[in-house]
């Protein structure tokens, strides 16, 4: 079993070596939206499966639509209580690339460095797999992105999986990722520093957009990445009730 995971979590360590290809070029400014987080009552009936287990499933979250060369992807975030949930529909993703297919989304919830530290924090989901990989920076190794695995919170849920049926966008069978992150690890903050990575077995989507393109990505530095925001500040007063 350790051997197993030893393999995989190479595999990640593969993913976050490869050098980027836009690496050298200059890059424009970051022009994005923030993703803005809305606070949720409905999360306990989520079914953590990698697809749109019913209708009204991830209906009570925000919505951000992206466009990748066409195709769509579509994001709902929401946070209830001490979790962070985050669905990655990659409605583009018809290709069922076993172990390949895959999505990244990362937190920063403090003071945002170059170099990726220890508030930095990001999740990997597998498409067919239920096994949650945990990154963290502070690595000081410069080609894994400053990142290094780290052992899985215990209420983590990173799923990846086939969506279709009952999904809310297409029923065409695609790749869906669902998270359940602890937010006590990335710390209760209404502002965090994001980035979201999605590969479909080809080619690499992200937010902000200008770090998609061909396979293979590194994770950019945390001072790259786009932003969470919750609007009503209700993470930090949720946090602040239960105490
Ligand atoms: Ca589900
Ligand atoms: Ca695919």
């Amino acid at each position: 079993m350790y051997k197993i995971i030893g393999i995989l979590g190479l595999g990640v360590i593969l993913l976050l070596s490869n050098p980027t290809f836009s690496e050298g070029l200059d890059y424009s400014p970051t022009i994005y939206e923030p993703v803005k987080v809305t606070i949720s009552n409905t999360f306990d009936d989520v079914i953590f499966d990698g697809e749109w287990s019913f209708k009204q499933e991830w209906k009570a979250s925000s919505l951000d639509s992206f466009r990748f060369n066409g195709n769509d992807l579509i994001l709902r975030t929401a946070h209830q209580d001490d979790y962070m949930y985050v669905l990655i529909d990659v409605l583009g993703d018809v290709t069922n690339d076993h172990m390949a297919d895959r999505a990244i989304v990362c937190f920063d919830g403090k003071d945002t460095s170059k170099m990726a530290d220890d508030s930095d924090w990001c999740y990997v989901a597998t498409r067919g797999s239920k096994n949650a990989h945990t990154l963290n920076g502070g690595s000081p190794v410069h080609r894994t992105s400053h990142f290094h695995i780290e052992k899985n919170h215990p209420d983590l849920i990173a799923i990846g999986g086939t969506s279709g049926e009952n999904d809310r966008y297409l029923r065409t069978p695609h790749a869906a990722y669902e998270f359940r992150i602890p937010i006590e690890q990335i710390g209760f903050e209404n502002e965090y520093g994001f980035f979201m990575q999605v590969f479909d077995g080809k080619t690499v989507m992200a937010y902000p957009n200008e770090h998609s393109g061909k396979y293979p990505q590194k994770i950019p530095s945390p001072e790259r990445w786009g932003m969470m925001i919750s609007p009503d500040r209700s993470i930090s007063s949720e946090h602040f009730n239960q105490n």
